[in-house]
């Protein structure tokens, strides 16, 4: 037993909140990686007087470093080797999960291998977390990584309390049913009690799988699995919550953000910069085929191409975060998307007059901002997205009453955002429609909708989520197992 100090709450999570930078003279520092999940759980971790531990992967390959503090927060990473890193992270989780929990956009791929490995690494993240708890304390599980990790917790740690979110959809049974560790997967997470999910169909969709494949009964949001005396993984009875909880942005921080004269004078130049064109549309996205790109440019291009939009007038910025450039779905698409845009412009634009702006590059958050401010209209298609946290940092950041927002059903943000310009990027026709009204709908009706927009995200921001989890996760059945008390 390690004699090492011990923490009431644990965040478990496949990365840790930070990156290491290492300077020219070989010296290294950390700094806080930019992202809501860890402005959230700051304003969680404040209210934990006896501090708070992260578990994660550090961001490189090899032998982790040891555990450090960063403030009140204690960093454990976790080691992963350049092969785990290719079986467990880009295989598992990047091309058989992440595929499979997005409406197979692109086919998931099967290996065991992958799948022996991601056991492995869930196990090391579980006895991490189990390192660090102390008697009784609260675990908080992000992701689709670490599905097994609740159940792993729960059997050398029947003293936790233990929540498990999931940032990226759940899918109807009848997919996951393709899944060779399907059952594997489900006691994985029943091991928790409390599931959070983006949205209510989400929770429905596990609920559905947990009867149909382990022959679990459900009443309301809860799911009651009676356990199964054969040794493994989760084996014993059990009753959980799964619920919907959405996720949002730090709308005040960003609003802030966006508001200063910083911002405000870049979103300036960049305007100038793309020629002080009429109307911007902007899309900002990871470049993943869960996203839609390609179908937007379809529309766009069908939309130059017929002229109903000049590039006179119109200019298209598409922002295109690197993403999982070793995995071949990810490469494949890339080629696509380049080629798409450079027959578009080679078609359409003229000198002084480009139709789409690409840049392949990964901005900070004030840039990100910078340009919010400069779109007049914001495209979000995706084909399937957990929630998109990028259509709610749009609407904050036009606090002007200006832009309009274009917003796939197919995204946990549309449930929320009924005020968007709503399409299918399937029906290329009536996106472009969509799109059109977007641009010419008087200045009025558009206030409208953003006003609306504006509204519920700075409601429900990302401090409530964070409250609503855990007050979830609190509300979960006392005595898992026995029925529940609630
Ligand atoms: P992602 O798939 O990464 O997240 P999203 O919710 O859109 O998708 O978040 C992307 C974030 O990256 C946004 O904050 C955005 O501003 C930022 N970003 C995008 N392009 C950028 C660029 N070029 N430079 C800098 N920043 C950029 C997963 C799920 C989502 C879910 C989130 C949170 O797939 O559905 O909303 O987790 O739960």
């Amino acid at each position: 037993m390690s004699s090492q100090q011990t923490y009431d709450f644990v965040i478990a999570a496949n990365r840790l909140p930070v990156d290491r930078h290492v300077h020219p003279d070989g010296s290294t520092e950390w700094r806080t990686a930019p992202g809501g999940l860890v402005t959230a759980m700051d304003s969680v971790m404040r209210g934990w007087e006896s501090g708070a531990a992260w578990v994660g992967w550090a961001g490189f390959p090899g032998e982790a470093p040891e555990p450090f503090d960063d403030g009140k927060l204690r960093l454990h990473p976790v080691p992963l080797s350049g092969k785990e890193l290719s079986d467990y992270y880009e295989g598992f989780s990047n091309d058989t999960l992440w595929p499979l929990y997005h409406d197979v956009i692109v086919a998931p791929t099967f290996h065991r291998s992958w799948f022996t490995c991601y056991r492995t690494i869930n196990q090391r993240f579980a006895d991490a977390v189990c390192e660090v708890a102390a008697e009784g304390a609260q675990v908080w599980i992000h992701d689709y990584q670490l599905q097994l990790v609740p159940a792993m917790v729960r059997d050398q740690r029947p003293d936790l309390r233990i929540g498990w979110f999931n940032h990226i959809p759940f899918p109807p049974v009848e997919l996951f049913a393709q899944l060779p560790w399907r059952a594997t997967v489900l006691r994985g997470l029943l091991g928790a009690d409390f599931l959070g999910f983006q949205r209510p169909d989400d929770a429905r969709n596990f609920a559905r799988s947990c009867r149909a494949v382990l022959g679990a009964t459900t009443k309301g949001d809860k799911v009651e699995w009676a356990g199964a005396d054969d040794g493994r993984l989760g084996a014993a009875p059990r009753t959980v919550r799964a619920a919907a909880v959405p996720i949002s942005i730090d709308a005040s921080g960003f609003r802030e953000l966006a508001d200063s004269p910083e911002v405000q004078a870049r979103a300036e130049e960049i305007r100038e910069s793309l020629g002080d064109p009429d109307v911007v549309l902007l899309g900002v996205d990871r470049l993943d085929y869960t996203k839609g790109i390609r179908h937007r440019l379809r529309a766009i291009g069908e939309l130059f191409e017929d002229g109903e939009i000049s590039p006179d007038q119109v200019t298209f910025v598409q922002v295109a975060t690197p993403s999982r450039e070793r995995v071949e779905a990810y490469r494949t698409l890339r080629e696509q998307i380049e080629g798409m845009v450079g027959r578009i412009n080679g078609d359409v634009s003229h000198l002084g007059a480009t139709a789409v702006h690409y840049l392949h590059q990964s901005y900070g958050r004030e840039e990100m901002a910078a340009l919010f401010q400069v779109a007049d209209v914001m495209l979000v298609t995706p084909l399937r997205d957990g929630m998109n946290l990028v259509a709610k940092e749009y609407v904050t950041a036009r606090h002007d009453g200006g832009g309009a927002l274009v917003l796939s059903e197919f995204t946990g943000a549309a449930e929320e955002m009924p005020q968007a310009y709503r399409c299918n990027p399937h029906d290329i026709a009536g996106l472009k429609e969509t799109i059109l009204q977007a641009i010419r709908d008087e200045p009025a009706e558009k206030e409208r909708r953003m006003r609306g927009l504006r509204r519920r995200v700075r409601k429900h921001d990302v401090q409530t989520w964070a409250q609503d989890f855990l007050a979830g996760l609190a509300a979960a059945p006392e005595k898992p197992g026995r029925g529940g008390s609630k």
